[in-house]
């Protein structure tokens, strides 16, 4: 299924977030040296993720909603790999909602970056788990990812972009993925992504989006700290940007380590079937 492919130019709008994602991601893969044969991209379905067509990469589209369990699946066949898991907020908060809450705890070293535009803009603009009240009829408030994610005890790399800010994106995704390449975990980055097709909120978000590291008592190493500061920031109706969460031990608490310890992986391991053997003919004749 993972296969290297030659880069097809974008199909996106003209003026679509995820051109920013693209570019930021293109850089900080270039700025880190990360080999194209060692990074796998594993994109959603919707338009955000087509993004690894758009690269020359090992990619795989996975099935709606399901990304992450591929991504976590191909990192655990081979440690080594870099792996982005990259789709949209209909993708991951809707019908992949228990992958992305079950993939903090996890904490396999994957990078999953959230394209969201608070619509689904493949399917044309329906609302989605993030629209705004009034949104295309929708009646309910809008779920707030980054309070679930800063709400589960466990070592991960929390932050958010803004499709408007290519340099700021660049430095967190480069920062992200540097802190999967030291095996210490999951780092979930969401980006702001205007779909300026049927959702533009370029304008309303350049004017909201607001630094968490400017705010006073930011500290990223403490989730209570910046909850707190994240909750208040969005009942001001501002949106914070930034990293929100860096633990602060440097310890491999990634999945693989402590699944495969210094192990290589089943994807370079030679497997011999022979002492298995009878095993599995049991098995099978237990099926019959
Ligand atoms: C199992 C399944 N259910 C529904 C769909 C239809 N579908 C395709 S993309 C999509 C939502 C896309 O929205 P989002 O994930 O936010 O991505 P965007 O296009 O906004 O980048 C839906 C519902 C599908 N392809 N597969
Ligand atoms: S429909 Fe929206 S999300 Fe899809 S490519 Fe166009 S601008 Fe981007
Ligand atoms: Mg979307």
């Amino acid at each position: 299924m993972v296969q290297s492919a030659k880069a097809v130019p974008p199909i996106w709008c003209p003026g679509c977030g995820d051109f920013g994602v693209l570019a930021a991601v293109k850089r900080a893969a270039a700025d880190l040296k990360i080999p194209t044969h060692e990074l796998v991209l594993v994109g959603g379905i919707g338009c955000s993720g087509s993004i690894h067509n758009f690269l020359e990469i090992n990619g795989l589209h996975a099935l709606h909603g399901r990304l992450l369990a591929q991504a976590v699946g191909v990192k655990l066949a081979n440690p080594a790999l870099t792996v982005v898991a990259a789709g949209g907020d209909g993708d991951g908060y809707a019908i992949g909602m228990g992958h992305f809450m079950h993939a903090f705890k996890k904490n396999a070293s994957i990078l999953y970056i959230v394209m969201n535009n608070e619509t689904y803009g493949l399917t044309k603009g329906q609302a989605s788990p993030t629209s705004q009240i009034g949104f295309e009829g929708n009646v309910e408030p809008p779920f707030r990812p980054i309070l679930t994610a800063l709400s589960i005890p466990a070592p991960n790399f929390i932050a958010r972009t803004f499709s408007g800010d290519p340099k700021g994106m660049t430095a967190i995704l480069e920062e992200a993925l540097r802190f999967n390449r030291e095996g210490r975990g999951f780092a979930f980055v969401e980006d702001l992504s205007p779909c300026v097709t049927y959702n533009d909120t370029y304008k309303l978000w350049r004017e909201k989006v607001l630094d968490v590291s400017k705010l006073p008592d930011y500290d990223p190493t403490d989730r209570k700290t910046m909850f707190r500061l994240c909750y208040e920031v969005l009942e001001q109706g501002r949106i914070p940007i930034g990293v929100m969460h860096r633990p602060k031990e440097a310890a491999r608490e990634g999945l693989e380590a402590k699944l495969l310890g210094e192990k290589l992986g089943p994807a370079r391991t030679d497997i011999e079937l022979a002492p298995n053997l009878t095993g599995y003919q049991k098995l099978i004749a237990g099926l019959a």
